[in-house]
């Protein structure tokens, strides 16, 4: 550890200030056929050969749905007092419409229960990327239907647990939904169709508009409701015209394309013109930017690593280092005169480079961006090659520095006026890294793959004593 890490002054955040730890609902419960859950895209789609590492899949995953009490109690012994988890849609309506199956419900209530009883806030996410298997054979998020489904689905879970769980996100990532889904085909539902991509953003837009209004209409108006954005820190190898135009393009295709309707009501001029030769947009409909265009009560960022772009020499398509799995196909729809470069630094077990500073600048981004508008990190985490010692404890260090950085870049915003009222960490435990399989650990707790016996890493030791004095422990020796 470096002498300044040591010597600095303490990092202290405000008492109401969150500590909490997310989740996801393929990634973690397993149980996938029980109490009347259907098959998701992300079923599917990891069984089918060749799209995860080793045709892992969620079938089983960290069995959360079976051992959410002892996860309860792993975080209420670590001292988090807020805990962000998603709610599997097909676990609730099965075939992705109509009336909601009550055991699928109940699960989620008793889980909610356990958390309350704990002193964790509960913070549901309705949709983590697993839509029932059943909407997707109807035409999935490049079709309209779909974004009213997810309306009546928000509507049938918000009358369910509204009146117990205060803290609500429309969507996680939709960003990863449309372009790693329907574009690059990485993700579930593994489509490779640029122009499906930009329809499914828009559906995706219109889902969280109408979700947002069918979420208040039933529940009481304290709760609040929020997107959780994965937006990009865009950056340029250079400030030479071409290289900026790059960046705008990516900029517009990873944020503007989301928080353009949601906190402005329009699509940014740019990002249309630069997709033109893809889509003509002509799925917009009259007032659905005024649907999209909701108050919102929070808005979530996730943040890992940022993007550095450069204009290409050449055309570019395919594969390109951006930090978004191998494809042939480019998540970017309309960029194929982009260039993906690699930022200098550390990286993580994901190839991720580590750079603090980017959260801090996209947290004074949205800032400015939408004033007034309280932020949550509703993700932040690394993954790293964690092994238990002989005497079965797990150090990672590496993951302690990440949190500490990161954690600190929260406090530095916080000082230069950003409302941030909650950090949680990516992840709990280790768990289902998409089509990474189970090779990538995110979590605070290591979990054995083989037993599934949970054991807190140092980091969720060092995490947890954060939670618990509202002050950065000192890193590792
Ligand atoms: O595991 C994912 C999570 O589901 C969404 N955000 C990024 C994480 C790490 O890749």
């Amino acid at each position: 550890m470096s002498e300044s890490a040591q010597s600095a002054p303490p990092v202290t955040f405000p008492p109401a200030f969150l500590w909490g730890a997310a989740t996801s609902a393929y990634q973690i419960e397993g149980a996938v056929r029980e109490d009347g859950r259907t098959p998701s895209i992300w079923d599917t789609f990891s069984h089918t050969p060749g799209r995860t590492a080793d045709g892992e899949t969620g079938d089983i995953a960290v069995d959360h749905y079976h051992r959410y009490r002892e996860d309860v109690a792993l975080m209420a012994d670590l001292g988090l007092n807020a805990y962000r988890f998603s709610i599997s849609w097909s676990r609730v309506q099965p075939t992705g419409r109509g009336p909601a199956v009550q055991r699928g419900l109940d699960f989620y209530r008793r889980l909610v229960d356990e958390l309350l009883a704990h002193g964790i806030r509960p913070a549901i996410t309705l949709y983590h990327w697993d839509l029932p298997q059943e909407l997707e054979d109807a035409g999935g998020w490049p079709e309209r239907d779909t974004a009213y489904r997810f309306a009546e689905y928000a509507r049938i879970v918000g009358e369910a647990l509204g009146d117990r769980v205060e803290q609500w996100i429309t969507l996680n990532e939709p960003w990863c939904s449309a372009f790693l889904g329907y574009g690059s085909g990485v993700h579930a539902p593994g489509r490779t169709d640029a122009a499906a991509s930009l329809r499914a953003a828009h559906h995706l837009n219109l889902a969280h508009g109408l979700g947002a209004s069918a979420l208040r209409s039933v529940m009481p108006a304290r709760n609040a409701v929020a997107v959780s954005l994965n937006s990009s820190v865009v950056r340029t190898v250079s400030q030479d015209p071409a290289d900026l135009a790059a960046g705008q393009k990516i900029d517009d295709l990873a944020n503007g394309v989301f928080h353009g309707p949601m906190l402005h009501g329009t699509y940014p001029e740019t990002l249309l013109a630069a997709t033109s030769s893809v889509t003509d947009w002509s799925y917009v409909r009259d007032r659905d930017l005024e649907t999209i265009h909701q108050p919102l009560d929070a808005l979530g960022l996730n943040y890992y690593t940022p993007t550095l772009v450069s204009a290409a020499e050449e055309q570019v398509s395919g594969p390109r280092p951006d930090g978004h799995g191998a494809s042939a196909h480019s998540p970017w729809p309309g960029a194929d005169d982009v260039a993906f470069h690699q930022t200098p630094g550390e990286r993580t077990e994901m190839g991720w480079t580590i750079d603090p500073t980017g959260l801090h600048e996209l947290i004074m981004r949205y800032t400015r961006e939408a004033p007034g508008l309280p932020l949550y990190v509703t993700e932040n985490g690394a993954a790293y090659d964690d092994k238990p010692d002989p005497d079965g404890r797990v150090h990672d260090p590496e993951r302690i520095a990440y949190l500490h950085g990161h954690l600190s870049a929260v406090r530095r915003a916080i000082t230069d006026g950003a409302d941030v009222r909650g950090y949680f960490l990516w992840s709990l435990m280790d768990n289902f890294e998409w089509a990474y399989g189970y090779g990538k650990r995110f979590g605070a707790v290591y979990v054995d793959y083989t037993t599934l016996e949970r054991t807190p890493k140092s980091s969720a030791h060092w995490y947890g004593r954060a939670a618990r004095t509202g002050e950065l422990p000192p890193l590792e020796g």
